[in-house]
């Protein structure tokens, strides 16, 4: 297990699209494993896999509910209603924006043993599968942000 370096904006390979995972082999466990150690590590609420310089199709999210969710090669098969607030993202560090996402999501995936699997989201969670489900299309939610990014990381004046 290991922490990966988290790939910031302006890397290219955050405006990539991502490959489906294939089969499950020791290389694509041990990246799991790692995400979920890089989201920890990071405080983190998801994680996909281009952030950590992979272009695979692969998500890790964990947004407090007793539940840690890998999601290779999602879909979001329904979309209903709609919230706006606040998100970040680990590769936009020290910044925060207004996003609108839906309220609840449908998302089909595979799970680690790739067995297909639908989970369904609501308030965070479907803003996490949302922002995360985004990653793997390259699109980072700095394209969504209504009004100004703004700056989380206080500056103190000496
Ligand atoms: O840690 C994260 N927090 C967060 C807050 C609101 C909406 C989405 C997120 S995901 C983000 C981690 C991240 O960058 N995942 O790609
Ligand atoms: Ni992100």
């Amino acid at each position: 297990m290991a922490v990966r370096t988290i790939r910031v904006i302006g890397d290219e390979i955050l405006y990539k699209e991502c490959k489906p995972v294939k089969e499950m082999t020791q290389r694509v466990e041990e990246l799991i494993e790692d995400m979920f150690e890089t989201m920890y590590e990071n405080n983190g609420v998801g994680l996909a896999a281009p952030q950590v310089g992979i272009l695979k199709q692969i998500v890790v999210i964990d947004v407090d509910d007793g539940n840690q969710y890998v999601l290779i090669n999602p879909e979001i098969i329904e979309e209903e209603g709609s919230q706006t607030g606040q998100e970040g993202c680990l590769s936009v560090p020290g910044k925060a924006g207004i996003v609108t996402r839906p309220q609840k999501v449908k998302v089909k995936a595979l799970d680690e043993n790739m067995e297909e699997f639908v989970l369904e989201g609501e308030d965070l969670l479907a803003r996490a599968i949302c922002h995360e489900c985004a990653h793997l299309h390259g699109q980072l939610y700095v394209s969504l942000v209504e009004g100004e990014l703004m700056d989380t990381t206080e500056e103190v004046e000496e």
